[in-house]
């Protein structure tokens, strides 16, 4: 059973944003799809297991972006 978790992320301004963050967090070890919206920041993470929060933000900060707390 899959599950999804979100966060948003800051700093993206056009679709090569969106690639690099999608390429980058579907790399996260159990993540089977991701889901970026570029208008709201919003990174959807489908996931076997749930994901290991640290490493979605580390991929998005490898891919030059920052997660908001929340
Ligand atoms: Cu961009």
């Amino acid at each position: 059973m899959s599950t999804t978790a979100t966060w948003t992320v800051t700093g993206m301004t056009c679709g090569h944003c969106v690639t690099a963050v999608t390429e980058e967090v579907s790399q996260v070890p159990g993540v089977t799809a991701v889901d970026v919206d570029l208008a709201s920041g919003g990174l959807t993470v489908t996931s076997d297991a749930p994901v290991d929060e640290a490493a979605v933000r580390a991929a998005v900060e490898e891919a030059g972006y920052e997660v908001a707390d929340r």
